[in-house]
């Protein structure tokens, strides 16, 4: 293939972004230049890694920004000499293609195919540096064989568990609908029916188990935002308390736990409040009382609990508060989780704001235990008291402060039996059954005789059928394929049936980036000694939507594989950048409440709803199509061009804020590519070697070396846009002064601006470089070193009189203007005293020498 640097004389004196962009991009592909090298050198690797995308269809701006911002990364690092990978995949199994197959009747995988497709043409577009030979789609037999291969490794290791559940129940079409599936009323978005809760078995990954470490190890991601962390540990919501047992009245040898972080308002307990699926229910006989309880259970919504009234029904059951035997009536209340601690409340009205709601409308006693001061007052709560205090009303503990309170009933309980000390979690373990055809299916068998039997690994992939006739009202179609459903139990060979339920598709991506080092293994989902040389990545780029569930499934997957024995390291994710939003305006008739897409608004300065001539609000929002702000990234690549499109993106904002999107600010970065173009294409066609002023050769040195400083630590520290405000800056330098430096000078100016340009733009970089007459990439050279000598100024030394007499010597840059050499002159210390409280007449400055003050 030949090289395809052109000569100087058929330089294009326009910058024409779109043929440069196609014809490198191709040349890029056809070279294979973003190889992964094998790294010989573990220190060397560095693995840069997007989000992968859902193929959904079409690119949008949010996924412009995460890409663009791993590209600038990993070319950044290979200028600096490391060996990097940086790959791309698909997360292409979940709801869309299902929907798509209902909506359309394509098959789910037709569907995600083309999607994929069209999406990688339109990555190509951005010209991303990215190994597509490492590519893959989790939907794709190769991958979820894999990911089928790691369930079993978790079955094996006793993390996986088969449990009964509540789900939301579509009693008409007969189907399990997801949260989001129910509206506002508790009707099915699909049938309208009243949705039920129905407990079926379900699939779980015991990631409870990993609660401690999970937490413990937030400490370890030192290069993590902060909020992620935060975010993570509140998900994870370690909590320290105590399990306390009450019996139960007139019903020997029952009782029931509670767990509470306030052992210390164990006096002030005047109910329980049980959750509606608690054991204890099956006490009742009272029918009319158990229908009572089970209508109002399917009333309720079980998410979002805390902006919804707290309701409840006495159950007629009496407990025993254990340190005074008082009786304590027991409720069912809807604000009592399932499955968090016991399921069972002690309720203190007097100190839990929940609690006194609860007890306010249900007429229940309010008995304050906890003071300000060691003096009870007989003051009447309007709220909870929730604070720490001094005990009263609670005999032999009157006087104790919380925490000692806490401690010391906690420690009676435990002697005495009803009490123990219990650390619990937020964290539930991962349901990863979905009843759907469009996931990875559950490698097990479902046997009469022998329970759930796993698939032999040897006999991975359990393939989806391809055959397959996915009805709205059958979600699950594969419990309808009954040439796939029907196998022999691999244990005792009875017939038996598939496990119909397929994997949460975060189970698919939450492994995914253990495989790009060794993707295209067919014997393995990794090798041990590749993950352990790559991982973990270096920097992961992605959007703050996946800082709780993605990132802590994939967290946990990592130790409970490296536990297995698969590879050693502890966690996936050295570095994380969460990108901000992409924004930009949208305009909302405020009367109406709707939003007008701009294509039909006359003036968008003084913007009027065609319809009723109503002014209309403009506001910086997310993109999205129903605002009708999106920009298509298509449409400004066909307008501007990739490179004006990337330096637009990273110019506009720092990587973790909202970015907001301006047509102008677009144009801006395309004028200054162009700019730089026409710089180089002068220098290309004009014979302008001149012989000049060595300072100006200084300063020109200066200014290089400087941007070869900040832009490098700007990179570093991932504030590109600060780094892109560096590149203008040395442009402007050596814009004026190019044409006077020596021929060695300019060239090595040229030379270091494009190299600290082509991580920003790797086009026209790419393409300059062959214009300067080289050969090979300009993607494959090394990142400017810095001249430290030519940091530091020039200096010379100022003689400071004070009416005519010199007063003081100071050293000055030669640079320093006349202001600066004025104010630097009354700010020395041998002049002030000279000069206090006079009146300055005025300065006389001879430039290079001597400033004169006279007063
Ligand atoms: C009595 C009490 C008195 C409580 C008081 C708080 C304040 P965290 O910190 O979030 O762990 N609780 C326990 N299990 C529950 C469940 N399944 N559903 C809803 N609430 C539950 O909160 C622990 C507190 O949440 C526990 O302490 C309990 O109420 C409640 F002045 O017990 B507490
Ligand atoms: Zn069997």
């Amino acid at each position: 293939m030949n090289d395809p640097s052109i000569n100087k004389n058929v330089f294009n004196k326009a910058y024409k972004p779109f043929e440069i962009e196609k014809k490198w991009q191709k040349t890029w592909k056809t070279k294979n230049i973003y190889k992964t090298s094998e790294c010989e050198n573990i220190k060397n690797k560095f693995y840069a890694l997007s989000m992968f995308p859902y193929p959904s269809g079409n690119l949008h701006m949010g996924h412009v920004r995460n890409y663009v911002i791993t590209d600038l990364i990993s070319r950044y690092q290979t200028l600096r000499g490391k060996d990097v990978l940086h790959p791309m995949g698909w997360d292409a199994f979940g709801l869309p293609a299902e929907n798509a197959a209902i909506e359309r009747g394509i098959n789910p995988k037709t569907w995600t195919s083309k999607n994929i497709d069209h999406m990688k043409s339109q990555l190509e577009v951005l010209g991303l540096s990215v190994d597509w030979e490492k590519e893959f789609a989790t939907c794709d037999e190769e991958y979820y064989k894999w990911t089928q291969f790691i369930f079993l490794e978790l079955f094996k290791e006793g993390l996986v568990y088969q449990k009964e559940s509540e789900v939301n129940w579509d009693p008409i079409d007969k189907t399990v609908l997801a949260n989001e599936q129910v509206d506002s009323e508790g009707k099915s978005w699909r049938s309208g029916a009243t949705v039920e809760k129905k407990l079926l078995k379900q699939w779980y990954l015991k990631i409870t188990n990993y609660a401690d470490e999970l937490l413990r190890d937030l400490d370890k991601l030192n290069d993590w935002p902060e909020r992620v962390k935060i975010m993570q540990e509140n998900w994870i919501g370690k909590s320290v308390g105590t399990k306390i047992k009450f019996n139960l009245k007139n019903i020997k040898g029952s009782n029931l736990t509670v767990f509470t972080t306030r052992a210390d308002t164990l006096f002030g307990v005047t109910y329980i409040a049980i959750s509606f699926n608690h054991d204890i229910l099956k006490n009742i006989n009272n029918h009319n009382l158990l229908n009572k309880i089970n209508s109002l259970k399917n009333n309720v919504k079980t998410d979002n609990y805390d902006n919804q009234s707290k309701v409840g029904i006495d159950t007629g059951l009496i407990a025993i508060n254990p340190i005074n035997n008082d009786e304590i009536p027991i409720w069912v209340a809807n604000y009592v989780l399932d499955g968090y601690g016991t399921g069972a409340v002690m309720g203190v009205p007097a100190h839990d704001q929940r609690d006194f709601e609860f007890a306010s409308t249900n007429s229940i006693k309010i008995k304050r235990v906890i003071f300000n001061n060691k003096h009870a007052d007989k003051n009447k709560l309007s709220k909870a008291f929730e604070e720490n205090g001094y005990l009263s009303n609670s005999s032999e503990f009157n006087g104790l402060y919380s925490d000692e309170a806490k401690e010391n009933i906690t420690k009676v309980g435990a002697k005495k039996g009803w009490a123990e000390f219990k650390t619990e979690f937020k964290l539930r373990d991962w349901l990863i059954s979905r009843q759907r055809y469009w996931g990875c299916p559950i490698p097990m068998v479902i046997c009469k005789k022998c329970g759930a039997v796993p698939i032999e690994s040897k006999d991975l992939p359990v393939r989806l059928p391809t055959k397959i006739n996915i009805k709205s009202n059958q979600i699950n179609s594969l419990k309808e394929n009954n040439d796939w459903i029907n196998v022999k139990c691999p244990v005792c060979l009875s017939p038996s049936k598939r496990e119909t339920d397929t994997m949460d598709t975060f189970m698919c991506s939450s492994w995914y980036f253990l495989r790009y080092p060794s993707a295209n293994n067919k014997n393995e989902p990794f090798e041990k000694d590749k993950v352990n040389k790559w991982l973990p990545v270096d920097q992961y780029v992605g959007g703050v939507e996946h800082a709780i569930l993605h990132l802590l499934y994939a967290r946990f997957l990592t130790k409970a594989l490296r536990d297995r024995g698969l590879f050693d390291i502890d966690e996936p994710f050295n570095k994380l950048l969460t990108q901000g939003m992409v924004q930009a305006a949208a305009y909302k008739n405020i009367k109406t409440g709707k939003y007008i897409s701009p294509s039909i608004i006359e003036n968008l300065e003084t913007p009027l709803d065609p319809d009723d001539k109503s002014q209309l609000e403009i506001s910086f929002e997310k993109m999205s199509k129903s605002k009708h702000n999106g920009i298509d990234p298509q449409i400004v690549i066909n307008k501007y061009g990739a490179d004006t499109a990337r330096m637009f993106i990273l110019f506009k904002a720092p990587p973790e804020k909202d970015l907001e999107w301006g047509d102008s600010d677009v144009e801006g970065q395309y004028r200054f590519l162009s700019r730089i173009w026409k710089l180089y294409y002068e220098y290309l066609t004009k014979n302008n070697e001149s012989s000049k002023k060595e300072y100006n050769e200084k300063s020109i040195k200066r200014a290089m070396n400087i941007a070869i400083k900040e832009i490098t630590n700007d990179i570093d520290k991932n504030q590109y846009n600060t780094a892109i405000s560096e590149l203008m800056k040395f442009y402007n330098s050596i814009s004026q002064e190019l044409f006077h430096l020596n021929s060695t000078l300019q060239k090595e100016v040229l030379v270091n601006f494009i190299l600290l340009l082509a991580p920003f733009a790797p086009h026209i970089s790419e393409e300059l470089w062959h214009h300067l007459g080289f050969k090979g990439s300009i993607h494959k050279q090394n990142w400017p070193e810095i001249d430290k000598e030519a940091l530091i100024k020039d200096t010379y030394e100022l003689v400071i009189q004070v009416n005519g007499k010199v007063r003081d010597k100071i050293t000055i840059s030669t640079e320093a203007t006349e202001e600066e050499i004025k104010s630097l002159s009354i700010e020395s210390k041998n002049i002030k005293k000279w000069i206090e409280n006079k009146e300055i007449k005025k300065f006389i400055v001879v430039k290079g020498r001597i400033i004169n003050i006279v007063i």
